[in-house]
């Protein structure tokens, strides 16, 4: 089976909420080689897209909504560990979370899980995260960066309160900003004072990376 098919079978099982399908070709795509960052941008990313797709058209509903993240999360712990590059030092500290009243968590994963395998040490605060418990945690653990993730349009609002409570607490010039998640745009990021928007998470890692690196 070659890797189109492997592709295609990983984006065929999230979209059909099959967890022991996508388990076998998460397995088959590692032992195909096939890079487990193209595994999950191309394969799983793509299937959830497509769930996203079929919500909105009314095929989906919210249980095959919790389903496809069920099934994504199972093939995330078979890929995950095989993104982890031991050989790499720490490069910085970084704090994640998803914004309050926002349960979306995949794609936060996702960008931690490959900050960690690009060498940062990443503290993931999980999801619904308030304003404060942000700032309280860029006091703890004074991260260079703070990833923030926000998926409904509704929640897209609080990016832009976690920054204002940054700067209330004087720790905004202390750390940099990135946000993503699906509704968010450049332009949007420029008006709420984040230092970087990123549509995807290699993308995020490489700007992170290159924030560093710069310093
Ligand atoms: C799975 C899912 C759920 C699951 C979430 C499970 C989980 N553990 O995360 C559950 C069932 C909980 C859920 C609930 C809801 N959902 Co929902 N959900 C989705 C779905 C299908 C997929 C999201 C996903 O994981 N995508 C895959 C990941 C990989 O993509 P991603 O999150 O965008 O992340 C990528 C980038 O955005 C970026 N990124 C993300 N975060 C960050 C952060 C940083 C720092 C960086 C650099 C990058 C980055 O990198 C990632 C990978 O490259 C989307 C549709 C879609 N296609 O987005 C709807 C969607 C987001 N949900 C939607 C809705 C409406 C809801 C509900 C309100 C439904 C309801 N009626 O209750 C609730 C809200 C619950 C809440 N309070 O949060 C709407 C949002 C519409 C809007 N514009 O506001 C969507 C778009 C579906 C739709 N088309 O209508 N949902």
């Amino acid at each position: 089976m070659d890797e189109a098919q492997i592709l295609e079978r990983l984006r065929e099982s999230v979209v059909n909420l099959d967890i022991e399908e996508v388990k076998k070709a998460c397995q088959d795509a590692l032992a195909q080689g096939i890079p487990p960052i193209r595994a999950i941008t191309e394969g799983m990313a793509k299937g959830m897209d497509i769930v996203g797709q079929k919500y909105e058209a009314k095929e989906y509903f919210l249980a095959e909504l919790i389903m496809s993240g069920e099934v994504m999360k199972e093939g995330m712990k078979i890929l995950s560990p095989h993104l982890k590059d031991s050989d790499v030092k720490k490069m910085a500290k970084a704090v994640v979370g998803t914004v309050k009243g926002d349960l979306h968590d995949i794609g936060k994963n996702i960008f931690a899980t490959l900050m960690m395998a690009a060498g940062f040490e990443v503290v993931d605060l999980g999801v619904n995260i308030s304003p404060e418990q942000f700032v309280e945690a860029v006091r703890n653990h004074k991260p260079r960066i703070l990833g923030l993730s926000a998926l409904l349009t509704v929640t897209m609002q609080e990016l832009e309160n976690v920054i204002k409570e940054l700067e209330k607490a004087n720790l905004r010039n202390q750390v940099k900003v990135i946000v993503g998640g699906a509704p968010l745009t450049e332009e949007y990021a420029k008006k709420i004072g984040a230092d970087a928007y990123a549509p995807d998470a290699v993308a995020g890692v490489n700007i992170c990376k290159k924030w560093v690196e710069g310093e």
